[in-house]
């Protein structure tokens, strides 16, 4: 129902989980040693001293120490057998074979009986506190029924495409429940955005609101749906929620979900639903991200090896303790949204935030009002946010009550020490450490962190720092180049840069592309034979401590969103009038990147340029998504290129962030006087 306060969903209870819990697990005995104290879930491996000694022994004797983890951290109702089954070099990553589980017992069942009256979710909606309160295990489990009677199956892949909700988490809980693999796509993205991952996951249902609500502004997303559909022939049913009570217009495809109002569709479902038995490395989600082609790749990740990943790392990067209120303000549609907002709390028993909002509605205190009233201890967000609140001073932060927090963290791209120190000075007063987090949607979970270990260890302002238990990063040198490819040796002193790779597998990491496993080996192991590519580079400090220094690829981050600049220029040249174009990303100070574009018009082609880059800039935000909209189009009569026809990004990169100096050896430039035209093209626009 919804009530105007204190919000919640609890983990409890259905009789299933009373009933039966305690036949479905299976815990393995565990017995004591000193590190047990600081990490219980190693307690099983003897004879390690100390925190140091306990990651050394994570990747020196990685099996030893992920069976006993995932022992301890995860409820089987089958045993794993065989640890892993890897060979990095073709791709092949397997965790916890022979073992049996199901994902949402994991998440909610066996919570229940650990600590029933918990809040499993905060929902916090757009509309400044209003809340919802619903029991999670019940929406689960009569949503897993519905999706059953309706014919969806083990194995089947769902699309959600909602906001934030607690709908939306329930969604992606009852496919884990039903063994049906879910596909989140961001709400923000457009139709075609939309049909096409739906087109690629063979998605044959869909889960959708009637409208989203966020910083006041209504979004038509059934509209969309709708509009998708008619690219998705596949698609048998849309099940429908109301988030507003506008409605809308249902077709025979359409069957209205919602529990409340007339609609009684899931009212009508039994509160208890038999949990699927999956294996530990059948598929759990498939998530779309962008590559530097054009295509986004829907990235796979599974059940056990996951869902562990996702659980140790919320726990020790954050310091999360039993009890607390963790606060990840991503939305759903992204990694970290399925890693930090669901899997990894909800695993841990968390309670967690839904963020619906935005930084700055209705004011910018809005994140701080929030940690105030829901007693938040740990407080996740983007880098791009905190910049954009520095700008608004620090009377919004220090209106509130932040004492309840405990942890801050940044995620998704470079936190620039400005920002860095005003979100520890400020938000936290000083006293609460900010812990920057490098991952992606490929690792699952966060693979690079200040404290994975140690809560007294020491923290340098914008470094991501140290490796979590289990990873294994290197720095490779790029400059060697085999046959266009990156090639090169293990750098293996300090105080050097290198690309970012990881020189053994961990059980967080993606296992292929859906539909396309040569595309999986190509992008991330090809590169570096034995090692997974990042894509990213980063520097390693004098005492060893990393730092992320950016992609190394055709990716640029937009506000932390990952898009890939082939998807624009695929958007920009499919409009008649353009003949070629090319995207780079340059320094924003809010976004951290902007969409700057270079357009060349085909022959006798006479329009006014602002027309156009309307016109552009609109089939980009239909075609993707608004973020991806170029901030900057600059028209040009020609593109600088190599004597092979190739277009020298690396010089326009250079030009739009005016570093002249740095345009580097132009002796393979078919024509010089091209990138003469392009600069001065770039003072004209600025
Ligand atoms: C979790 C997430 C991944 C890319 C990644 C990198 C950038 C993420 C970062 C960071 C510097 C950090 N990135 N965290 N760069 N410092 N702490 O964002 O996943 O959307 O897949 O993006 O984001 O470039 O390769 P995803």
């Amino acid at each position: 129902m919804w009530l105007p306060c204190g919000c919640t969903s609890k983990y409890v209870a259905s009789s299933f989980a009373r009933r039966t819990l305690a036949s479905y697990l299976h815990v393995s005995g565990r017995s004591r040693c000193n590190v047990a104290a600081f990490m219980p879930e190693a307690a099983g491996l003897e004879g390690v001293s100390g925190r140091a000694a306990l990651r050394e022994l994570s990747v020196s004797n990685s099996e030893s120490f992920w069976a006993a983890v995932a022992r301890h951290r995860l409820c089987w109702s089958t045993p794993f057998h065989t640890v892993q089954d890897c060979d990095l070099s073709r791709g092949k990553i397997k965790w916890f074979e022979g073992g049996k589980l199901n994902v949402s017992v994991n998440c909610l069942d066996r919570h229940v009986h650990t600590c029933p009256e918990r809040v499993a979710l905060i929902w916090e909606r757009d509309e400044r506190g209003w809340c919802c309160t619903d029991e999670l295990l019940e929406m689960t489990c009569r949503l897993g029924n519905l999706l059953r009677r309706h014919g969806v199956k083990r194995g089947d892949c769902v699309t959600i495409y909602m906001p934030t909700c607690p709908l939306a988490v329930a969604s992606m809980l009852a496919c884990a429940r039903i063994g049906a693999a879910h596909n989140v796509v961001f709400a923000g993205f457009s139709a075609d955005a939309l049909a096409e991952r739906i087109r690629d996951a063979q998605s044959s249902t869909v889960i959708t609101v009637n409208q989203g609500v966020r910083g006041g502004k209504v979004t038509e997303l059934k509209k969309t749906v709708d509009t998708a559909m008619q690219s998705c022939p596949t698609v048998k049913q849309v099940f429908v929620a109301m988030r507003t009570d506008n409605p809308v217009t249902m077709t025979a495809r359409d069957i209205a979900m919602e529990e409340v109002r007339e609609q009684k569709e899931m009212l009508k479902e039994d509160v208890v639903c038999e949990p699927a038995v999956m294996n530990s490395e059948d598929v759990l989600f498939l998530l779309y991200t962008s590559g530097s082609t054009g295509k986004p790749k829907g990235l796979v990740h599974t059940q056990a090896g996951y869902l562990l990943y996702a659980a140790l790392t919320h726990r020790y990067v954050f310091s999360y303790h039993d009890g607390d209120v963790f606060g990840c303000v991503a939305d759903i549609g992204w990694i970290t949204g399925h890693s930090y907002v669901v899997y990894g709390p909800l695993a841990n028993g968390a309670t967690t935030v839904l963020f619906e909002s935005t930084p700055i509605y209705p004011d910018p205190g809005r994140y701080w009002d929030m940690v105030e009233r829901l007693k938040i201890n740990q407080f996740y967000g983007a880098p791009t946010a905190i910049r954009l609140l520095l700008k608004y001073g620090d009377q919004w932060v220090n209106k509130y009550d932040r004492s309840t927090l405990k942890t801050l963290g940044s995620v998704g791209e470079p936190i620039n020490t400005e920002a860095w120190e005003w979100y520890h000075r400020v938000v936290g007063d000083g006293r609460c450490p900010v812990v920057d987090t490098w991952w992606q949607t490929e690792t699952g979970g966060i693979c690079i962190a200040p404290r994975p270990s140690d809560p007294d260890a020491e923290i340098v302002p914008g470094m991501a720092m140290r490796p979590f238990f289990g990873i294994n990063p290197v720095l490779m040198d790029t400059e060697v180049i085999v046959f266009g490819f990156l090639q090169g040796e293990v750098l293996t002193s300090n105080n050097t840069s290198g690309a970012l790779c990881m020189a053994q597998p961990w059980p967080g990491m993606a296992r292929t592309i859906h539909n396309n496993h040569q595309r999986f080996i190509d992008t991330y192991f090809q590169p570096y034979p034995g090692y997974f590519f990042t894509g990213d580079g980063a520097y390693r400090s004098e005492e060893g401590y990393y730092q992320i220094t950016g992609r190394l690829d055709d990716v640029i981050n937009v506000s932390g969103h990952r898009i890939g600049t082939a998807e624009i220029e695929d958007v920009v040249n499919q409009c008649p009038a353009v003949a070629e174009s090319a995207v780079v990303g340059y320094t924003h100070s809010i976004k951290g990147q902007g969409v700057y574009a270079f357009v060349v018009l085909k022959k006798g082609i006479d329009v006014q340029e602002a027309d156009l880059s309307r016109q552009l800039n609109g089939m980009v935000s239909e075609k993707i998504a608004k973020y991806a909209s170029p901030d900057f189009i600059q028209f040009a009569k020609r593109l600088p290129k190599t004597r092979s026809g190739k277009i020298m990004r690396r010089v326009l990169r250079k030009v739009v962030e005016s570093d002249l100096e740095g345009l580097g050896d132009l002796s393979t430039l078919d024509d010089p006087a091209a990138v003469q035209e392009i600069i001065q093209g770039h003072e004209k626009l600025l």
